[in-house]
């Protein structure tokens, strides 16, 4: 069988330093502003957009498409910081397929994965460097950075998996994380309700 040009291996090279890999395909950042109905604290939000919009994470993406499949790889770097008492964050989605799980692994930093069902399961792992996850289907996820740092983490799933951000954006998740005493401390999202 004669194969094509997109079936042969590939790889990428990981810059543990910087918390990204190169080539890297696609990037998305994303700041307060495309966040802003995220967080609890309205008025917050506004103070920081009117300011400087600061960046809250940036993505960087590789596809490994062949014939047959369809990998993807993505590197994700939240900067350290809060929106009035609650921590940076990634906006957090379902998986549109439904059948569809994932692997995140945190490289730097430290924070929280949440992730939660349709049906009101919610589970949150503590994160340090070197804490892998197994996301399984059905469960949305969403990372929080708690530390002084970034926190980066890289994901591996199937392109064909997709987003569904759909419920968070109307409600958030279950459990926010916000500091108190200066600590940071899961409590439950009144929006939810
Ligand atoms: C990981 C993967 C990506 C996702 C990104 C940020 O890299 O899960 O698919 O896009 O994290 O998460 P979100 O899309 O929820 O902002
Ligand atoms: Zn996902």
């Amino acid at each position: 069988m004669t194969l094509k040009k997109e079936d042969y291996p590939i790889r990428v090279q990981y810059d543990w330093e910087m918390g990204e890999f190169f080539p890297k395909e696609k990037m998305v950042q994303r700041k307060v502003s495309d966040l802003a109905m995220m967080f609890h604290d309205q008025a917050a939000v506004k103070a920081a957009v009117t300011d400087s919009d600061p960046l809250v994470y940036e993505i960087f993406y590789y596809g490994f498409k062949t014939s047959k499949s369809d990998m993807a790889l993505g590197t994700t770097r939240i900067q350290p910081g809060k929106v009035g008492d609650e921590y940076y964050m990634t906006k957090g989605h379902f998986h549109e397929a439904e059948d569809q799980p994932e692997i995140y692994f945190c490289v730097k930093g430290e924070g929280y994965l949440l992730m939660e069902t349709r049906d009101g399961e919610f589970e949150a792992h503590e994160w340090t460097a070197g804490t892998i996850s197994h996301i399984p289907p059905m469960w949305a996820h969403r990372v929080v950075n708690t530390g002084k740092g970034p926190l980066v983490f890289v994901a591996s799933y199937h392109l064909s998996a997709g987003h569904d951000y759909g419920q968070i954006e109307a409600g958030g998740f279950l459990k926010r994380v916000v500091e108190r005493d200066g600590k940071a401390v899961l409590v439950l999202n009144e929006a939810r309700k």
